[in-house]
């Protein structure tokens, strides 16, 4: 018994897993080796809190009793008399921040297409309507524009998983970096949270000497901004403020010097994290919402929006809580890296998922058919609630949310298409091209406008 093992498997045992030692004798040298690595990547001292606070507990993340009112967000249309505001002033603001480089852009693309039955990193699917560019193209092509409009390139950050990690990176040297310069370019993974059995509390195992492991959600960004170095190496560029933005939405505008110049701006915004949203459009539409809960702006995730509210409608029929979070954020540099330093983790979320694991009677592979595990996760957006002040921007969503998530119906790489050219024809439309339509008034054509060319409909003129 080697020293190393001896102090891991007390470790263990004093947080309840002892279990993962179970097929020790049986294991070779190098498989051994892989388990102790594996102990030694894990904060096992947070096991039991885990356990006990989302595993054999469910935390609750409905408002409860806390009063909950509306966003006062910055309305799409600038001349709306409940809140008009400048936008041009803001537009100014936001592209002189881009023309001094105090802005990087991105991108959390931790996640695989599976949803899509896409075996492979999502920002390798094809994503524009006519070129089917993948998505990472779609999304640099914005930082192409910006570089050449501005003449100071974005860096681009791209937050990978163990899942996907290789895959990305070959991706981007396969396509040259979509004529990026790779010295603006980095890669990092997102960390990982062992998977529980939902009925013991154990931790499950994926194979005799591996732990069954999650990526720990899109909220494991902050942490994995300051543990890679990379809100570091934003400071040395002179970076300020980070442009947030998923990997599935071809129509996020990876840049946008009008919400950029409101996060850090406006009088009501404290410069540390700041969303757009859109207008919901029915009462189940599987977006989170903005809120003001308990005088702080939040977002309720939509399986934790109570009915009533979800459905609740002002007297001209408009949902009273509609404003949709599109996980499109403006994060100042210094926030993240506050949160980091004073170790403000976000609160994890439980999912009940099937999760493969061996049996620790017999050692052999289950494939369970129902669910047996605890995936847990954490949301960037939780982070909103941590700020002093937080903005909302309201966008239009034909501008600027086309998702793809699924395979087909909602938010399918065939919706996304049909938004991607309803917003390319009313481009071109206020420029004075003519777009032929339908009796339905669709487009009667398949657009796609590379935002390299043109960022705004203005652009086109
Ligand atoms: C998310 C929001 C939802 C709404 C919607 C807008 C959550 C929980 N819900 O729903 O409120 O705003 O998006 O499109 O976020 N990712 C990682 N690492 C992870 C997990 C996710 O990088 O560990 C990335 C993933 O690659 C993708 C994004 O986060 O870019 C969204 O993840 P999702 O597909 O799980 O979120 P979704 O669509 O359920």
């Amino acid at each position: 018994m080697t020293m190393r093992e001896t102090e891991w498997r007390r470790k263990a045992k004093d947080v309840g897993q002892e279990h993962l030692f179970a097929f020790w004798d049986d294991l070779a040298l190098d498989q051994r080796d892989m388990l102790l690595a594996q102990l030694a990547s894990i904060d096992l001292d947070s096991v039991p809190t885990l356990v006990e606070k989302y595993v054999r507990n469910k935390p609750d993340f409905s408002p409860g009793g806390a009063s909950i009112e509306p966003v006062n967000d910055y309305p799409n249309d600038h001349t709306n008399p409940r809140r008009a505001w400048d936008r041009a002033h803001y537009h100014a603001l936001g592209e002189e921040m881009l023309r001094r480089g105090e802005v990087a852009a991105f991108t959390v693309a931790g996640g695989q297409g599976t949803r899509l039955g896409y075996d492979g990193p999502k920002g390798c699917y094809p994503g524009s309507a006519v070129r089917g560019r993948p998505l990472f193209e779609c999304l640099s092509r914005w930082l192409v524009g910006a570089e050449k409009r501005y003449g100071h390139a974005v860096p681009w950050y791209i937050m990978t998983s163990p899942l996907n990690d290789e895959a990305t990176r070959a991706f981007f040297s396969e396509h040259r970096n979509f004529g990026l310069d790779a010295a603006n370019i980095s890669f990092f993974q997102q960390g990982v949270v062992p998977s529980f059995d939902a009925a013991s509390g154990r931790i499950l195992l994926s194979d005799r000497h591996v732990i069954a492991t999650n990526p720990d959600g899109h909220g494991g960004s902050l942490k994995a901004l300051y543990a890679s170095g990379a809100l570091a190496d934003m400071r040395g560029r002179g970076v300020r403020h980070i442009s947030y933005f998923q990997i599935d939405n071809p129509l996020a505008r990876a840049v946008d010097p009008v919400f950029l110049g409101l996060h850090a701006h406006a009088p009501d915004s404290s410069a540390q994290m700041s969303s757009k949203m859109v207008a919901k459009t029915e009462p189940g539409e599987k977006v989170g919402v903005f809120a003001t809960i308990g005088g702080k702006v939040g977002v309720i995730e939509y399986s934790d929006l109570p009915g009533e509210l979800a459905s609740r409608r002002r007297a001209d029929g408009s949902l009273v809580f509609n404003a949709g979070n599109v996980a499109i954020h403006a994060l100042g540099v210094e926030f993240v890296e506050g949160l980091s330093r004073a170790g403000a983790g976000l609160p994890y979320h439980r999912a009940e998922k099937k999760v493969p694991h061996i049996d620790l009677e017999t050692g052999r592979r289950v494939e369970p058919s129902a669910a047996n595990g605890i995936k847990l996760e954490t949301f960037v957006f939780d982070a909103i609630s941590m700020c002093d002040a937080s903005l909302v921007y309201e966008t239009d969503r034909v501008d600027e949310f086309a998702p793809i998530k699924n395979a087909s119906g909602s938010d399918s790489p065939q919706s996304s298409a049909l938004l991607q050219t309803e917003r390319a024809a009313r481009w071109l439309e206020s420029a004075g091209v003519r777009v032929p339509r339908k009796a339905d008034g669709s487009p009667d054509c398949v657009l796609e406008i590379d935002p390299a060319r043109a960022m705004r409909a203005e652009d086109l003129r």
